[in-house]
This record gives C-alpha cells, structure tokens and sequence, in this order.
C-alpha cells in the first residue's frame, strides 16, 4: 500500500528508550508509530569504550521488535575533557574508539553536550498544567533559593539582582521539608539521561572543578576535543550531534557555550567538517526569545543531523515549562515547515524524536521517568507526524 505515498524526504520518526530497564516497551514505540529507536549504553560508565559486543546486543534488541536503531543518544563527555585535567588524554582516546565501534556497527550518528557538570535541569518534574497532566517546569525563583540557601554557592549572590534575591528567599521560606528535599533531587541526582548524580558535597566539589574555567576556555576545551574527534568522524562518515544548554544561558556560576546561534557559529568556524554538526533541539534553544529557530534551521541546515522537537512557555520572571508540542512560545509550524524544506533540499531523512511529553491519562498513575512517558509523548509524535504530513503534502 505505498502507492499513494509521495516521493520526498521525510522525518524518521523515533523515540527515546533507555534500554531493558525502561518501563515503555519497544513495542509501545512500535505501536505509537516510530521506526527507528534513540538510545545509549546508559549502564556502561561515563568514560569507558562501548564495546562491539555489547553495541550490537542492543541493535539486536531493537532489530527484534521491528525498528532501527538510528541515533546514538548520548555518548557522554568525561567531565576531565571538559575541564581538561587528570586522564582527559585517555578519555579523548576512548571517545574515539567508541566512535569506532559504533560505526562498525553501522551506528553514523551520535549525539552528546558539552553542558559542565549537569545536564538539562528542572525544579518541578510533575507541574500540573490546567487540562490535568503534569509537566516539567523550571521556575527560577526556586532554582535560585536551591542554589542560594540549599546549596549556598560561594558568590551566588552576585549572579542576582536584589529583587531576584528578595524573590528567592521569600520562595524559600515557604518551602517545607519534603519541597526542599525535592528540589535538591530534582537538581543534582540527575535528570533521566544525565550521566551524573551527585551528593551536596560532591556537587559542590564537581562545580569548583570549574573555578578557573570560563566561558572562553570552556570554548577552547570543546574546539580541541572537537579538533580531535571530528577528523576519526570524517574518516568514518560519522555524524556527531552536539545537543544545546538546556536551560540555555549559564547556571551556577558554570560557563555555557551552546546557548546561541552565535555560540553553534563559533563551532562551525572552527571546526568546518559538516560532520561537527547539531542536534537541534526546539526546546532548548526556544527558551530564549533572542533565538529564531526558523533561521538557525536555515542557518545550520547542513549540520542538523538530529531533531528534539519540543515547545516550552515562558514568562517575564525565567520560568518555563514544557507546553504542549505544537503550543507555547515555539512556532512549531514554522519549524516543521522549515525541516520539510531543508529535507527536500539537502536529500536526506532526518531522525527526529518528540522530546518529552506530559505524564497524563493512564500514565498519571505509573512510575515513569519524568519526560519519558509513553502516552504524552505519544501524542507529540501523532501531533508532530500529523503536522508534516500536511505541510510535506502542500509544498
Ligand atoms: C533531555 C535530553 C538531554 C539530552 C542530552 C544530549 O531529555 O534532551 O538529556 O539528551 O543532553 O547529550
């Protein structure tokens, strides 16, 4: 029955899995209408080679239930690459054995950041959006009291304007037990896909590492890694994803360097290879209003190898929260409308995941992992499909 189908580029359709252990079944993704499956060795440990055995253990898994395996998401970045201390030699060394290994598997696109010691960060997992289902949502006024009384950053405090202060404290002394105990969870044990979990201590230990590391030599570490990588990339047709900041600005005093167009420029300028390119991630770079994700699709169109499609809402104060797909600040249409294009002209399928979804109907009364449960990304997927479809047909 492919004969009403029109010939073109289209998105492959996928979802993100985290593997045996996840509680959405690949059969779940299969039915919700992916082909192909985003995943990583999420159980081997930050630094270490994946090896050729267990690479394909897991494309086989996924072979069985009727989808491919197209994207790698994440390999992770040694925190010593970006700090360039200790073993940071070797982990660059293994990173490019990892690559190989991949490819060998006929694995050619992998996705990873460069975000120091965290990676994306919410305060509230489970905000209960007006229809009833439950969001993430990033609300600065608790992120503040979290970094200013919880963990009382040395400094903090010049980060802020006096009525941030003002507002952060009066938000914190409303906060019970149980809220703050929450909230430093939320932050430092790590986010599904974050590749590290921290005690208070340790995360304060973790943020030090980065004392004499700012913005530009944070940039400099992620152009010599990337000037290490990319040539093993090249050699191999291996396209590497680098994912944004998410939230997209500098948090607790660390440099962040993907925030921006400007920030992916610099890159691109430094490291030409079309295979040091971005996984473009809606969400991330649509927090802020200074990003036009139209023409950073248009801008970067050669080096999108990945999709995060995603929309949050903003307000005057810093917070988000992650709306509907085709709702909130992004113009999801406009973006789509850009991809189909950018897809027919470049010849080529872009992978594309709906990033989180909200936990709602039957999945309100089951563990999940926050983002990741099945039913609310189900409807992005159907929502997103529903979208290219129309606009492919009308171009
Ligand atoms: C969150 C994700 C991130 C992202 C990694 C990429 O849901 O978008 O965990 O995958 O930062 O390396």
């Amino acid at each position: 029955m492919e004969n009403n189908k029109p010939s073109g580029f289209k998105m492959i359709h996928t979802m993100r899995w985290y593997g045996p252990n996840d509680p959405v079944s690949l059969a779940s993704l299969r039915q919700a209408g992916c082909t192909g499956v985003v995943t990583a060795l999420h159980h081997l440990p930050n630094g270490k080679v994946w090896e050729i055995d267990e690479i394909n253990q897991r494309k086989n898994l996924i072979a069985k239930a009727g989808m491919v395996w197209n994207v790698v998401e994440s390999v992770p970045v040694h925190e010593a690459i970006k700090t360039q201390t200790g073993d940071f030699g070797l982990y660059i060394e293994n990173y490019k054995q990892t690559i190989r290994n991949l490819a060998a598997c006929d694995l050619n696109i992998i996705t990873y950041n460069f975000m120091p010691v965290l990676d994306w960060t919410r305060t509230n997992l489970a905000y209960t959006v007006e229809d009833g289902s439950k969001a993430l949502l990033f609300e600065k006024a608790a992120f503040m009291a979290f970094d200013l009384f919880i963990l009382k950053r040395k400094n903090a405090e010049q980060d802020y304007s006096a009525k941030e202060i003002k507002r952060a404290r009066e938000r914190f002394e409303k906060m019970g037990t149980e809220e703050k105990t929450q909230l430093q969870r939320n932050i430092i044990a790590g986010l599904p896909g974050s590749e590290e979990s921290f005690t208070l201590e340790q995360f304060q230990s973790a943020l030090d590492a980065y004392r004499s590391v700012d913005e530009s030599t944070l940039r400099k570490h992620l152009i010599y890694f990337l000037r290490q990588i990319i040539p093993v990339a090249d050699e191999l047709g291996v396209k590497m994803a680098i994912h944004p900041d998410d939230p997209p600005y500098s948090i607790l005093g660390l440099p962040r360097i993907v925030s921006t167009a400007a920030d992916v420029q610099a890159l691109a300028d430094a490291v030409p290879s079309l295979n040091n390119g971005v996984c473009f991630c809606t969400g991330s770079f649509g927090v802020r209003k200074d990003n036009d994700l139209p023409g950073m699709i248009k801008q970067f169109g050669a080096r999108i190898h990945f999709l995060h499609l995603r929309s949050t809402r903003r307000n005057e104060l810093g917070d988000f929260y992650e709306d509907n797909h085709l709702e909130g600040d992004v113009d999801m249409y406009e973006v789509v409308k850009t991809i189909v294009q950018l897809m027919q002209d470049r010849k080529v399928n872009i992978p594309m995941r709906p990033d989180h979804g909200h936990q709602m109907l039957d999945d309100l009364k089951k563990k999940t992992n926050p983002g990741y449960s099945a039913i609310g990304r189900l409807r992005g997927l159907a929502e997103l499909r529903g979208l290219e479809m129309g606009i492919f047909k009308s171009i």
